[in-house]
């Protein structure tokens, strides 16, 4: 493929709903830009962008894509982002390496949740945005009502510069708003001039009047005109439309048919005309010698700099980092600097890719998106540069996991492949977390969302060949004690041979301190039990607290006190007297009112207000204590409530049906609590069943 030189190159990110044919957007922008002789469509597995074995086979986009797409003497580097929740973290890769974005509104869902999300998202990276609704083929499709609801929801800066003609109630062309034009499809998506049917002349005043409002408020010097009557030409309009987008001040709506190629050849020549080139973005980065700033700004004329926004670990394509040229040109055989690590790494080859394939190519400027193979020290978020000039780039802010399962090897010996596997995957989506559990003896996986999770057993059977099941994960409860004991634990089996003996009176008591298992104190008066046994006592409860005698979680908040005892001159021994500790301990714990800890989570749940009612009835069900409510004056309310963490398993589904997909939350340990009686008496019942079938 040929070099694309910065001013050449857009970078577009689709944003959207699922399903609401981003993915078959691109295909068409790849057919009708050449790259393809065939339009492939998302139900038969083969469009360019959902290559991946679990795309096929789920019909959806779960990774971002890029499809580079040759247009008008420019490249379009496309970035098919998946719009299911749970991949959220793809789609955060994908804004960051953006200069611009398409969000796709299904024609016949509406404006769904996921347009708010995208719509946010570029808010945050203030982000130049064009709205494209798809579906327009299909029947009781309204176009004016979602640019309706759009403008009522982001006001006057969404400008219709496109809108329908139908013939038959057919989908045949459509009204240019600009040039006051009407088009009819040809072959291919293709167009010819027509008339504006008279019918749809009042709309095209409407949309004409919106559009002139909305550029009649980039310039003084335009509404000065505006309120005089004056109307601007075509050429007025799309410069102050291109200069508008650039800052968000208008977001232009077009709509069309991508699985019939309809709409999307205007589609190409807006993003050509209205979006900016990187080298049009402001990018900055820290000069990790001199600590300076250093202003990137995509200018390939600077000295070499990229970003790592998204890494690719495929057991078939082995591993890609993908990278953003920052500054300079880079080539093959280049040798970049890994700022952070501060590792070089030798390039040999770079590559653009298209879909999965690799395109090998000999250079990228700045601001073009390529990859780059087997950079071992290089993962995502990573700034590469010189070590004459280290650059070092803000990382990307990826969502953090809240959704958590167990997860156990179908087949035992598993265990080490599944972990460099998950590692692998972990490498790749930076939203999945593992955590070793030793303390509760479990193995978990946290993630956005149950379906990210699903898919990544799937992989890991699919890619890599093992079998995992997910459970839902033990709760680390605690055990601990509300009262005092003082009893005695006798270790003695002096049956011929060499005897053991050991002997402790101890008394127990609440520590106060739950954060520490135990606090050992001895107050042996005459050597009753020598000093050199001491460690032994000590090493029993360190023991003992590892698994309580009331359901086996770890204990906490003891004081153990060793007082009295006795000992053999010959049977007694340091096991001797651990062995009696135990004893001791089991007694004492029990007798000293022993109760259960639940662990207590603070949550925030951010949703529309129209929810607020249903997730506090919600969290009141799971136990949960409502602290406060607060608005985040986007038109969402905080809710902070303390909740049992035995309460919130699967509360990212639940949350999402509750809230249509609109509602987002986080949590983090607050601290343990005594459980109530019935939770208590569950646990240990459960406990009890499933020692008994360990021991079967
Ligand atoms: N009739 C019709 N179907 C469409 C259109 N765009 C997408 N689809 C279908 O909608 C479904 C979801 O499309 P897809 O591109 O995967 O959506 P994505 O999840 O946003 O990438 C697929 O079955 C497409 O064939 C369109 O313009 N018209
Ligand atoms: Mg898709």
């Amino acid at each position: 493929m040929q070099v694309y030189k910065t001013e050449q190159i857009r970078n577009v990110v689709l944003l959207g709903h699922g399903s609401c044919g981003k993915t078959t957007l691109a295909e068409a922008m790849a057919y009708l830009g050449g790259l393809t002789n065939r339009q492939g469509r998302v139900e038969d597995g083969n469009t360019i962008s959902d290559y991946d074995k679990e795309e096929i086979k789920r019909h959806f986009s779960i990774t971002t894509s890029i499809v580079p797409i040759p247009w008008k003497n420019c490249k379009i580097n496309i970035l098919d982002a998946p719009g299911y929740f749970d991949f959220v973290g793809e789609v955060e890769e994908a804004v960051s390496a953006a200069d611009a974005a398409v969000i796709v509104i299904s024609g016949k869902a509406g404006v769904q949740v996921g347009v708010q999300k995208a719509w946010n998202l570029c808010e945050k990276y203030n982000l130049p945005r064009m709205i494209f609704v798809t579906d327009m083929d299909l029947d009781d499709v309204s176009y004016d009502a979602i640019v309706n609801e759009l403008t009522d929801q982001y006001g006057k800066k969404i400008a219709p510069i496109h809108f329908p003609i139908h013939e038959g109630g057919k989908f045949v062309g459509y009204v240019n708003v600009v040039k006051q034009a009407g088009r009819l499809y040809t072959d291919k998506g293709q167009r010819k001039e027509c008339d504006v049917p008279a019918a749809l002349q009042d709309d095209l005043d409407r949309y004409h009047e919106t559009l002139m409002e909305a550029v009649a408020e980039t310039s003084e010097e335009f509404m000065d005109r505006y309120f005089d009557g004056d109307t601007f030409t075509a050429e007025e309009v799309n410069t102050a439309l291109s200069s508008e987008v650039h800052t968000a001040g208008i977001v232009p709506v077009s709509m069309g048919s991508p699985v019939d190629l309809r709409g999307v050849v205007s589609l190409l020549d807006d993003i050509v005309s209205f979006f900016p080139a990187p080298c049009e973005r402001k990018l900055t980065g820290t000069n990790q010698k001199t600590n300076s700033e250093f202003e990137a700004n995509y200018d390939p004329a600077k000295e070499k700099s990229a970003y790592v926004w998204k890494s690719i670990v495929d057991p078939f394509l082995g591993k890609y980092s993908l990278i953003k040229v920052c500054s300079g040109v880079i080539k093959s055989d280049d040798t970049l600097f890994n700022v952070e690590p501060g590792e070089e790494e030798r390039l040999n080859k770079i590559y653009i890719l298209q879909g999965n394939k690799p395109i090998e190519v000999p250079e990228l400027y700045a601001g073009d998106i390529g990859a780059v193979a087997k950079l071992n020290t290089v993962q995502t978020c990573d700034s590469l540069a010189t070590k004459a000039a280290p650059i070092l780039y803000p990382k990307t802010t990826l969502s953090t996991p809240y959704t958590c399962k167990r997860y156990k090897a179908v087949k035992k010996g598993d265990e080490d492949k599944i972990s460099q596997a998950l590692t692998r995957l972990m490498s790749e989506d930076k939203t999945l977390r593992v955590v070793n559990d030793g303390a509760n003896r479990q193995s978990l996986i946290y993630g956005i969302g149950d379906q990210q999770l699903d898919v990544v057993v799937s992989m890991l059977k699919e890619r890599y060949k093992v079998d995992v099941e997910l459970v839902k994960p033990k709760v680390p409860f605690r055990e601990t004690l509300r009262k005092n004991s003082d009893v005695e634990g006798k270790h003695k089996k002096q049956s011929g041979g060499h005897g053991q003996y050991g002997h402790v009176k101890m008394r127990f008591e609440p520590s106060g301190d739950l954060e520490t298992p135990y606090v050992f104190e001895q107050v042996v008066v005459g050597g009753a039990v020598p000093k050199n046994y001491f460690p032994a006592v000590e090493k029993g409860l360190q023991e003992c607290v590892q698994k309580g005698p009331l359901a086996a979680y770890p204990v906490v908040g003891v004081k153990a006190q060793l007082y009295d005892g006795s000992y053999h001159p010959v049977d007694s021994s340091e096991m001797a007297f651990k062995m009696a500790t135990i004893l001791a301990f089991k007694k004492g714990f029990m007798d000293a009112s022993p109760v259960l800890l639940e662990p207590i989570v603070s949550m925030k749940v951010t949703v529309p207000d129209k929810f607020t009612g249903d997730v506090m009835g919600d969290l009141n069900k799971r136990r949960g204590r409502v602290l406060g409510m607060n608005p985040d004056h986007h038109g969402n309310t905080i809710i902070e409530a303390d909740v049992p963490q035995l309460e919130i398993d699967g509360y990212s589904t639940d949350l999402r049906s509750m809230t249509g997909g609109s509602g987002d939350f986080s949590y983090e340990f607050a601290r343990y609590e005594q459980a109530p009686a019935e939770i208590q008496q569950k646990e240990i019942e459960a406990r009890q069943a499933q020692l008994e079938g360990e021991d079967e």
